[in-house]
């Protein structure tokens, strides 16, 4: 049974509760019942039972909360509190009935947060917004499909319209979408890893050959030392404690480097086991580093010196000779590089003491298998990329690339992110890509490069692109400088979202604006060969399928492949020998073209079908084979630089609370930071808050400090005394967004800066307790 237009409260920010502590540990009993209560209260037993017990078994559907890797040996319980909100807020059977749209113009649902957008309910059918008019309005599938060709075929060039995907997108869907893009006759795909890991796809693909991990699961319970940089694992990928509490229990030490004491990473009560549940739990980090935001690049260069200085005074016994002469280059330019390090500059740049840096290097050193995890907190940086390659430097010295229980290992965000990038969603594909697919299908595919993610904001703003299509995501809400990015979004002749719930980006248009309710990943796929599955990869490179267990939530929902096939066929009749209507009947037919497209996918019909899937060749991991112009992985200089604060600023990273997903807000806690009931925070360390004259539960204006001098403000956020590291702040996503000048970004990547926004606090002395507008 489904239920129609819920009441929803928006939050009222002035009723925040701060506990004035984080949590020193991560999941345990809590985890397990609060992972329950909102299925049973939002679905009931059934529909609970179907999705959580199905919830990354075998034959199952995959989680879509992270990208995190599933074990060999798997558990009944095989999901986490934040996955089971994630599967939760797809499959709730709370529905938008068709009375909302005339209820809601669009102006009015502009006003309303995310939280209130996502909690009215699943889309059920396809609408549209004229031009002039501030209503969708219940359109046909037949109608829309017309609307949105006609738009695109109308337009001078096919470089006039973007294609945007979000990383929830199955491999099947992705790669009939980057297919019918390039048919189309543009590669212009930007996608959400451009504001996440594309960072890391820059650096481990100059430097060893491939952006992706070098390690698979397993390597994890055979490592010695585990680095864990930039990543908040209790909260973004609660299942990565489980595999970090069994390489503890197998002899590995761990350090983690965070400006935030996170949870997670102090300590973890496993809700698996019994010792979980009534102990104390395992403490996770050895070593806890509190980097300033932007030091590690400092930290890693002073690490790999460290490393080289204990190799001059012992010669031979330190770096991994063989490994550097027969697979690397560059080890001369680096030693030179780093002898020069300037000492004083680290200890500023990372906020740490000598000895912290020495101790780190001393594990380091007498690990024989190490792994370098990381997330935003690296990647998320103006110097994020070469960040990244010092990583590698690091590794590469003691030879920690392809061999068991070492590695880099990039934790993916969004389920699918890496397995898109495999399927050609990207705005660069390399040429052999091209050619295979253009000689699969019979036509030329574009060969100038598309546009990424920023670049769309500034081509849409300065009237170059004129049609913007989302293959699920919040575009808008996602992506850096709000303001811009709306007023961009709003010079756009048209938007198309493809979508399972209602956000932002469907109440920031185009003049013309349409949305395509889609199926999620936890409904039965129903097409006329019977219910199909589709595939994912995660963050160790593991394909598998997924299959939905629930029954969908409203009937004339259509799955991504469905969609994207009758776009095509709107759009492109038949310009290229594709099958799209034998596609959406059969999504083996679809995987018979990514097995002679894709490298690594061959044979890709029977290999889905194995056991648990199959796992993607990778050079580095399997045979210290590395894909670069000399066929050596690179060790490279990177020129140090670190994050200036002008004096009476903090620097301000943005991030996510344990009750989101991205933009989707499930509610208004972050119990492990000790936040209830409210989301306009800002965290600062007390001692920066006394130099500042200010004090915890005051509110300020914080306003960004870039020197064009647009405005850029959050208004009236509660200072939270919290223990950050010192000159930082931290504000959550996708709040802060509006804080991040659209060229704030990674050289290289274009990843926009979101972990280093320079800010000014500025006390807000009348500031009135009463509800803010739409919180
Ligand atoms: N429940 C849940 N799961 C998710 C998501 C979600 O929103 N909710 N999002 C998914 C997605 S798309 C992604 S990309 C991942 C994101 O996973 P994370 O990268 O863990 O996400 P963030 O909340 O951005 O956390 C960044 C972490 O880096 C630290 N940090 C910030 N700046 C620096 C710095 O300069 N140096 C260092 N060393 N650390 C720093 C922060 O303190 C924080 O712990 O999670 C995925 N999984
Ligand atoms: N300031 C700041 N900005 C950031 C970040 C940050 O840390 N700080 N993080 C960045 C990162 S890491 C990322 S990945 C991006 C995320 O950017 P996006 O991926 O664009 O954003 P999401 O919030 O994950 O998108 C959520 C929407 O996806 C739709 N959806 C959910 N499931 C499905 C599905 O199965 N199919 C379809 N078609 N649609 C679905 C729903 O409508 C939902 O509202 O944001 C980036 N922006
Ligand atoms: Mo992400």
């Amino acid at each position: 049974m489904t239920r129609k237009n819920p009441k929803v409260e928006e939050a009222d920010e002035s009723g925040i509760e701060v506990s004035g502590h984080p949590k020193t540990w991560a999941a345990g009993v809590p985890g397990v019942y609060h992972s329950m209560q909102p299925a049973l209260k939002h679905m009931g037993v059934g529909r609970t039972g179907k999705t959580l017990l199905a919830l990354n078994q075998k034959d199952g559907f995959d989680c879509m909360s992270c990208a995190w890797p599933d074990p060999g040996h798997r558990k009944t319980f095989e999901f986490c509190e934040n996955g089971a909100k994630a599967v939760t807020w797809e499959a709730t059977p709370v529905v938008i009935g068709s009375g909302f749209w005339a209820e809601h113009p669009v102006s009015e649902l502009r006003e309303r947060s995310e939280y209130w957008l996502g909690m009215q309910g699943r889309l059920t059918e396809p609408v549209y917004k004229p031009a002039g008019e501030d209503h969708y309005r219940p359109v046909s599938w037949e109608q829309a499909f017309t609307i949105a060709a006609d738009r695109l075929k109308g337009l001078a060039s096919p470089d006039q319209a973007t294609f945007y995907t979000s990383g929830r997108t199955s491999n099947e869907a992705a790669f009939l979408y980057q297919l019918f893009v390039r048919a189309y006759g543009t590669n212009n795909l930007p996608d959400c890893s451009n504001m996440c890991h594309e960072s890391s796809g820059w650096a481990m693909g100059q430097t060893i050959g491939i952006g992706k991990a070098t390690i698979s699961y397993d390597d994890f319970a055979k490592a010695d030392l585990i680095i864990i940089m930039g990543q908040n694992p209790g909260t973004n990928h609660p299942r990565m404690l489980t595999a970090l509490e069994e390489a503890k229990e197998a002899g590995a030490s761990i350090v983690a480097v965070n400006p935030l004491p996170e949870a997670g990473l102090m300590r973890y009560k496993n809700p698996q086991t019994v010792k979980g549940i009534i102990g104390r739990g395992t403490n996770l980090a050895d070593q806890f580093m509190q980097v300033r935001i932007g030091g590690d690049m400092a930290l890693l260069q002073a690490v790999s010196k460290r490393v080289l200085d204990a190799e001059a005074a012992a010669p031979g016994t330190v770096l991994d000779r063989a490994f550097l002469e027969e697979h690397c280059e560059g080890l001369e330019d680096l030693k030179a590089h780093l002898a020069g390090l300037d000492e004083a500059a680290v200890l500023e740049a990372t906020g740490l003491r000598v000895e912290e840096i020495d101790e780190l290097a001393d594990r380091y050193l007498r690990a024989d298998k190490v792994i370098i995890t990381w997330a935003m907190g690296i990647t998320q940086h103006k110097k994020g990329v070469a960040t990244i390659k010092e990583i590698i430097n690091l590794l590469l010295l003691r030879g920690n690339i392809g061999k068991p229980g070492a590695g880099a290992s990039p934790i993916r965000g969004h389920s699918n992110v890496q397995g898109d990038r495999t399927m050609g969603i990207w705005e660069q594909m390399p040429p052999a890509f091209l050619d295979s697919l253009g000689k699969e299908f019979s036509f030329d595919p574009p060969r100038e490069h598309g546009v990424d993610a920023v670049e769309t904001v500034r081509q849409m703003r300065d009237g170059g692109i004129r049609v913007f299509v989302g293959l699920g995501g919040n575009f808008v809400g996602a992506i850096s400088d709000t303001h811009a990015a709306f007023a961009a979004m709003e010079n756009t002749e048209l938007s198309v979202q493809i979508s399972t719930k209602l956000n932002r980006s469907h109440t920031v248009t185009g003049a013309e604006a349409l949305i395509l309710p889609t199926l999620g990943r936890t409904e039965i796929d129903l097409q006329e060969t019977g219910p199909q599955f589709v595939s994912v990869e995660d963050t160790v490179c593991a394909v598998h399928a997924s299959h939905g267990t629930v029954d969908p939530v409203a009937p004339g929902l259509l799955s991504e492949v469905a969609i994207v096939s009758r776009l095509a066929r709107h759009v492109l009749a038949d310009s290229v020998h594709a099958d799209w209507a034998g596609f959406e009947k059969d999504y083996d037919l679809v995987r018979e073209h990514i097995s002679h497209v894709v490298a690594g996918c061959e044979d890709y019909n029977r290999k889905i079908r194995q056991d648990g899937g199959f796992v993607m060749p990778n050079g580095p991991r399997d045979s210290r084979t590395f894909n670069t112009p000399t066929g050596k992985a690179m060790l490279t200089v990177n020129e140090l630089e670190h994050v200036e604060r002008p004096a009476g600023t903090l620097i301000l990273q943005s991030m996510r609370s344990h009750d989101q997903f991205n933009t989707t807000i499930y509610g208004h806690n972050d119990r492990y930071r000790g936040i209830r009931k409210g989301r306009d925070v800002v965290f600062v360390s007390p001692e920066d808050l006394a130099e500042l004259g200010l004090a915890d539960g005051q509110h300020v204006d914080v306003h960004g400090v870039y020197a064009d001098n647009v405005e850029r403000v959050l208004r009236n956020f509660r200072l939270v005394s919290y223990p950050t590291a010192r000159g930082c702040a931290a504000a959550y996503y996708p709040e802060a967004n509006v804080l991040v000048p659209l060229d704030s970004v990674a050289e290289g990547s274009q990843t926009p800066v979101s972990k280093a926004v320079i800010v000014r606090l500025e006390r807000v002395m009348a500031f009135v307790e009463e509800p803010t507008a739409a919180g």
